[in-house]
């Protein structure tokens, strides 16, 4: 497995590159230009700067994440076909530099949904948190109403110059099918696949966090048959998905390992961390350990073992420790630890087979 660490970029992250080159086994940065407009095509001067700063620091750019999909594309909606555009010329000016994955999702509105950024944990350590009950009693664009009136935020993103801009989406999803939106993802995988195809650049969609419908929006990237679904959708080695043992398990219907065995040829990005889940539904995001979760990671790391993964590798999300100021969720120390534990699983599988393989 080659291993990566997400960086927002300069000025924009709490972790330097200096720190991100000591994590012992960690070769590149997985990164996106943050403040380009969702939906415009990314400046190539912007993407040759990054590649730049990381090479200063022998760190490679292979994965990009996310250029995140308009809504208009999800949507359906005729301004898709401009953005689709837009898409393509990103995916051909990564590919100048070098970039070798692109991962992103298809989920309305939000990607990832937690309902506390710092809860904490017994050791006195904080991580994101999701009630469930909290996200199913309300309606969505009472929650939208309800945050403009008073002033504490509780969800990530929720700022209230988007506000607006949110009710008119809640909106304009009102009467769209999880049938539509695979529709939808279809026609833009149609339309992207042989780009990132004929750019050497492989497309790993993430799936959808937490894996169900959240505020009575669509989601599909949920489960191991709607993961089949979804890679029949383009016969592609250039179409995979970002397999991340976090979002899927939070539901403990998913089995991870399983999942991994299943689709490891289509698995370029893999992201690997643990969640507790409480019985009620809830969930923490907890330390990598199998024993502080419920996904047991050290059979997910031994079935990529087993195949032979030489894909790209994050540990995704940590928990905030040592009292640490970081962003939610993306600190340096948790996901060094979590490093450390996932080369401790992969290389004891190294010793069993008798080789020294990365
Ligand atoms: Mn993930």
């Amino acid at each position: 497995m080659r291993m990566v660490f997400r960086w927002f970029g300069e000025g924009n992250d709490t972790v330097t590159l200096e720190q991100i080159k000591q994590i012992p086994g960690t070769e590149g940065i997985v990164w996106a230009l943050h403040d380009v407009p969702v939906g415009e095509a990314w400046p190539l001067e912007r993407i040759k700067e990054v590649k730049e700063q990381a090479d200063r620091y022998g760190l490679h750019i292979d994965v990009v994440e996310s250029v995140n999909v308009h809504e208009d594309i999800k949507l359906g909606l005729p301004m898709r076909e401009q953005y689709i555009e837009n898409y393509k010329t990103t995916i051909e000016r990564l590919a100048r530099v070098g970039v070798k994955v692109i991962c992103y999702n298809f989920m309305p509105v939000f990607d990832w949904t937690r309902t506390d950024l710092h809860k904490e944990l017994e050791d006195g350590s904080t991580a994101l948190f999701y009630e469930k009950a909290k996200i199913e009693a309300i309606d969505p664009i009472e929650l939208v109403e309800q945050i403009a009136r008073h002033s504490t935020l509780t969800m990530p993103g929720w700022e209230p110059e988007r506000l607006a801009h949110l009710k008119a989406l809640f909106h304009a999803y009102q009467g769209v099918t999880e049938e539509d939106l695979w529709e939808n993802l279809s026609y833009f995988l149609q339309a992207i696949i042989p780009v990132a195809e004929a750019n050497g650049i492989k497309m790993a969609i993430h799936p959808d966090d937490p894996p169900w419908s959240v505020f009575g929006l669509p989601r599909i990237v949920t489960n191991r048959e709607n993961i089949r679904r979804l890679l029949n959708l383009v016969d592609s080695p250039y179409h995979g998905i970002t397999l991340c043992s976090g979002s899927l398990g939070a539901n403990p219907a998913n089995h991870i390992p399983e999942m991994v065995r299943e689709f490891c040829d289509r698995i370029p990005f893999a992201h690997i961390r643990n969640v507790k889940i409480y019985e009620n539904g809830d969930f923490v995001e907890t330390s990598h350990r199998a024993q502080d979760g419920s996904i047991d990671i050290v059979d997910v790391v031994k079935a990529y073992h087993e195949n032979d993964f030489n894909g790209y590798v994050r540990p995704d999300h940590g928990r905030h420790i040592w009292n640490e100021e970081c962003r939610p969720g993306y600190g340096l120390y948790d996901r060094a630890l979590g490093i450390m534990y996932l080369w401790g699983i992969w290389d004891a599988c190294n010793r069993e087979k008798g080789e020294k393989r990365s």
